[in-house]
């Protein structure tokens, strides 16, 4: 067994937000690795901590009022308490902004200038005139500069999911007030990331962990390294040295948290923390992280390293995305289960929520949640199988034996339990959690049919030693199982434990131990450890998320009308309606008043539609074909696309803006919008058949 000390990390949950699914999807799996390893009797270091700074966290705490770091405290807080209640216990969990990352991190960009990594530049920056300040990340809006669609300032969210870098973004909006943004020169600080090509090509054929981390990089890394802006001009963050207007960009002091949270745990315990960062360390390094930040993980962050004279991860272990009944993982479409209201407050256990996220599918595939798998998966997979089997041992044991029957084990026991225990190496060490637990669940239903095989309530009858050697056996089944549960299910694992008359934490002990025989005899009242979750318990479960998916449905369809049509105008109008995330639909709100004249300058007329088509790459927008009694029919791009098929709009007749200026929604031109009303984006149309064409008065 190496003795080499391990360092494992989480990635840093931002603090704008609570703790929901998708961010369980990384840190259940890595605390079960570490539950692992540490029952192999290695040693190892968990860290993370939240992420403060960026641009999220200052709109969040703006929108509520408080000052980013309030509200960082608070979701700090919220994270740590909430990954203790999931059963994942950090050695440290640290802030991103506490004096320690700040150190650390100007040290390193400090490094990183004196080894000439860094240069400085001059960029075409977003601006607001009306805000007065340049508009970093989220503070701005626009069009993605490669497939059209709407994006933000560093990353085209909704359409390709390109980053961007500053200044790339088309028709910029402040995100604040609304304004059309100017684009102003401003000096800027870039890491060369081409200076790391050969040090990345050298590395990353070494770096361990799941393929597509170093199948992602590398191919990255094949067509081309850009340079990446280090600094923003920002007050919330780590100033970069020398400069008082600047901060740095929060990817580079985000993974710089990993270092200072080790240095907060080793300060705190007497450990060192260079032994896993400085290059003649000895320690290893494995980040846990989901998929969507490989890049910065596998190509930025050892870059960093390298470059200020730290040593690089030793693996990094990307989890797949989540989705929930088949939608795509989205917070703002109500596509989320939380970890505290949906789940842990309404007294579900954390344990089978573990065991699902497990166990669902491979660590870097997709998984899916939904109320029903997750309930079939617990009651058929788990209850009914090592639940009953559990049970009905000490049930026995106790009730029939007085106890532990003084008696070994015997050897084709002993020989299952050595295979799971191989096939759980093997699995860890490939990452593959899904297999791990499914090597345990194999050993459970072994026990199970044995004791259902051997049936020692018959036996007890006709051959008493017998029945004693069987609940023997299954006892040292249960010691076995126990053990292998604590890293899928803690607290079970530590109940059936104290079952098993320990009075120790089974989270101490060795894996070894699930082959060595009891030193006592006596075993406490049994009691049920595994309950089935109800059918009536899932319907409220579902109707719960199905009320939260309508509810941002209605909100979506109430902004896609009134953004179809900013859509349109964004460039040309200011988006006085339109504050920050939240869409303006206060009806009492003064309304500025137009003339006649000013109204008709608007040309509504009735439509036919002739045609219908999805968008390509954008799940909001139809291309509609719409016969307006002109020469041809018009191409108009509506963002009903949730709310329709295409078929049902064929053949009806609606009411169109028509001289509305073209535009390009998605890369295809829209000439003219389609008026809709309402959450649902309900379409007007006509009481009576008119002909195309007709205006509308
Ligand atoms: N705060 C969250 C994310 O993008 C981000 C992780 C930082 S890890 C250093 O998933
Ligand atoms: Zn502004």
């Amino acid at each position: 067994m190496s003795d080499t000390p391990i360092l494992v990390t989480c990635g840093l949950p931002y603090t704008n937000g609570p703790c929901h699914l998708g961010h369980l999807r990384t840190y259940v799996p890595a605390d079960f690795y570490v539950r692992y390893l540490r029952h192999c009797g290695r040693e190892v270091v968990f860290v993370c901590g939240s992420d403060n700074h960026g641009t999220p966290i200052v709109i969040s705490a703006e929108a509520e009022g408080v000052t980013p770091r309030q509200m960082s405290e608070r979701y700090n807080a919220h994270f740590d308490e909430t990954f203790k209640k999931m059963g994942i216990f950090f050695d440290r969990f640290g802030m991103t902004d506490d004096p320690m990352n700040h150190e650390t991190t100007t040290e390193i960009v400090t490094k990183l200038i004196e080894n000439g990594h860094i240069y400085k530049k001059t960029i075409s920056q977003s601006y607001c005139p009306h805000c007065e300040m340049f508009l970093p990340d989220r503070y701005v809006e626009g069009i993605c500069p490669y497939c059209g669609e709407k994006a933000r300032g560093d990353e085209c969210d909704q359409g390709c999911g390109k980053h961007l870098e500053p200044g790339e973004l088309k028709e910029p909006v402040c995100k604040i007030c609304g304004s059309p943004a100017e684009f102003r020169d401003q000096e800027h600080y870039f890491l060369k990331l081409g200076d790391f090509k050969d040090f990345l090509n050298g590395y990353l054929p070494t770096i361990q962990g799941t393929s597509n981390a170093k199948n992602y990089a590398s191919m990255w890394v094949k067509e081309g390294l850009h340079d990446w802006c280090v600094t923003r001009s920002f007050n919330w963050g780590v100033k970069f040295p020398g400069h008082d207007d600047l901060v740095v960009y929060v990817w580079v002091d985000a993974p710089i948290g990993y270092i200072s949270f080790t240095k907060e745990w080793a300060k705190a315990t007497g450990g060192d923390w260079e032994q896993f960062w400085k290059p003649e360390g000895k320690g290893e390094v494995i980040h846990f992280i989901g998929q969507d930040i490989i890049y910065h993980h596998c190509v930025f962050w050892p870059s960093l390293l390298e470059g200020s004279g730290y040593k690089p991860p030793k693996a990094v272990v990307a989890s797949g995305m989540v989705k929930i009944d088949d939608r795509k993982f989205s917070k703002s479409r109500g596509c989320v289960v939380w970890t505290n209201e949906d789940y842990l407050d309404i007294g579900l256990s954390p344990d089978y929520l573990r065991y699902y996220l497990l166990s669902y599918t491979s660590h870097t595939k997709e998984l899916n949640f939904s109320w029903k798998e997750f309930q079939a998966r617990v009651n058929n997979e788990f209850v009914d199988t090592i639940g009953n089997f559990f049970y009905r041992t000490l049930h026995f044991a106790a009730n029939k034996m007085g106890g532990i029957p003084d008696l070994d084990a015997e050897p084709q026991v002993l020989e299952a339990i050595k295979s799971t225990i191989a096939q759980l190496d093997k699995a860890v060490g490939e990452y593959e959690f899904k297999a791990a637990v499914e090597a345990v669940l194999a050993l459970g239903n072994t026990a199970n049919t044995y004791i259902q095989t051997n049936a020692p309530w018959k036996l007890m009858k006709t051959d008493e030693n017998a029945a004693r050697q069987t609940i023997r056996n299954c006892l040292q089944f249960v010691k076995a199982l126990t053990i292998l549960l604590d890293g899928i299910m803690p607290v079970k694992a530590q109940e059936a434990w104290e079952l098993l008359g320990y009075k120790g934490k089974v989270a101490d002990c060795r894996i070894s131990e699930a082959l060595t025989g009891f030193e006592h005899r006596e075993l406490p009242t049994p009691k049920i450890l595994f309950a089935k979750i109800e059918d009536e318990k899932v319907a409220e479960y579902e109707n719960t998320l199905k009320m939260r998916l309508e509810e941002a449905k209605a909100k979506e369809a109430g902004s896609a009308a009134a953004g179809s049509a900013s859509a349109q105008t964004a460039s040309t109008k200011p988006k006085t309606e339109n504050k920050g995330d939240k869409k303006m639909e206060d009806n009492n709100e003064p309304v500025e008043q137009i003339s006649i004249d000013e109204f008709f300058r608007t040309q509504l007329k009735v439509g036919k539609i002739l045609e219908v088509e999805p968008v390509p790459k954008s799940k909001k927008l139809l291309r509609i074909m719409v016969d307006l009694g002109e020469e041809s029919p018009r191409q108009i791009v509506s963002g009903i696309a949730p709310y329709y098929k295409p078929e049902e709009l064929v053949g009806l007749s609606v009411v169109v803006v028509a001289n509305l200026k073209p535009a390009k929604l998605c890369g295809v031109e829209s000439n003219g919008m389609i008026l809709a009303a309402g959450d649902e984006a309900s379409l007007l149309t006509t009481k009576f058949g008119v002909a195309p064409g007709t205006k509308v008065l």
